[in-house]
């Protein structure tokens, strides 16, 4: 489909679906994270958009700047904006609940992992709690170096209980899938961030200098019902994922039930 296309308001303009900008800034945000977009299509110029979607410039202007922020778009000086190509980092934001398979994909990279750790073992204290397991009770665990093109991105450790995963070697490319084939993909996860750098082991399986800088990430998810699902730590190498968080002002104090731009 050609942006022109994508944009025509028929497709996706709704009178309830909240703000117009912000509608827009969605359409275009799938279209480019989803591939539509290619990475390098020029995007036709602000007067064009706006009226190809029958929006006011203003509007325009306001759902493409949170996406030039995001470093989804680029503008040029000159010869109008462009879908941002595909630098060596990986961007992925933090609002969305997406595996890494369905990340990278995304991105058209290939990903593939080594098995560092499959199966069930005695679990440890942390993850007793954690995921609410009683004593004698095992705990599945998949440990992954994870890898996108050529690459090696992170190292993944997640816990499930047992009756979740009590196959963990039923685990090919993807987690989530297979957590999806048995209706128990997560809906909702808490995730907390730290800068750390690498210890030797964890620098040497990432292919990085000891003492680099990595994200630590820890993952709980949650299942429909508010049931913990998965318990993940991961390391992600500083150099190569950002993580981008969308940040809006509180909805009261954005001026609803006033004029909407
Ligand atoms: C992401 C998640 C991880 C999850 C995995 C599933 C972060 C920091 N972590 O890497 O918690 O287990 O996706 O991926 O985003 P998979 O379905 O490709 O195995």
């Amino acid at each position: 489909m050609n942006v022109r296309e994508l944009l025509q308001p028929a497709r996706w303009l709704s009178e309830h679906g909240g703000p117009r900008y912000q509608q827009l800034q969605r359409v275009l945000e799938n279209a480019i994270e989803s591939g539509e977009l290619a990475p390098g299509m020029p995007l036709p110029s602000e007067r064009e958009i706006a009226e190809i979607t029958t929006l006011s410039r203003v509007t325009v202007r306001k759902a493409i700047r949170p996406l030039v922020e995001a470093g989804l778009v680029v503008q040029r000086r000159g010869s109008g904006s462009a879908v941002a190509q595909r630098g060596a980092r990986v961007e992925q934001m933090l609002s969305r609940l997406t595996s890494f398979t369905e990340d990278m994909a995304r991105r058209g990279l290939q990903s593939r992992s080594t098995w560092l750790e499959r199966g069930l073992f005695t679990p440890s204290p942390e993850e007793m709690v954690v995921l609410g397991l009683s004593s004698g009770e095992q705990v599945a665990r998949i440990g992954r170096l994870r890898h996108a093109g050529n690459e090696t991105m992170a190292i993944e450790r997640a816990s499930l209980p047992p009756d979740i995963l009590p196959d963990p070697g039923r685990v090919e490319k993807s987690l989530y899938e297979t957590l999806g084939q048995n209706g128990n993909r997560p809906v909702r996860a808490l995730q907390r961030l730290s800068a750390v750098s690498l210890g030797g082991k964890d620098a040497a399986l990432l292919g990085v200098s000891p003492g680099a800088a990595a994200l630590h990430i820890e993952r709980t998810s949650y299942l429909p019902g508010g049931r913990v699902v998965e318990y993940t730590r991961s390391l992600y190498r500083g150099d190569a994922y950002d993580f981008v968080a969308e940040l809006r002002i509180p909805d009261h104090e954005n001026g609803i039930g006033g004029p909407v731009t």
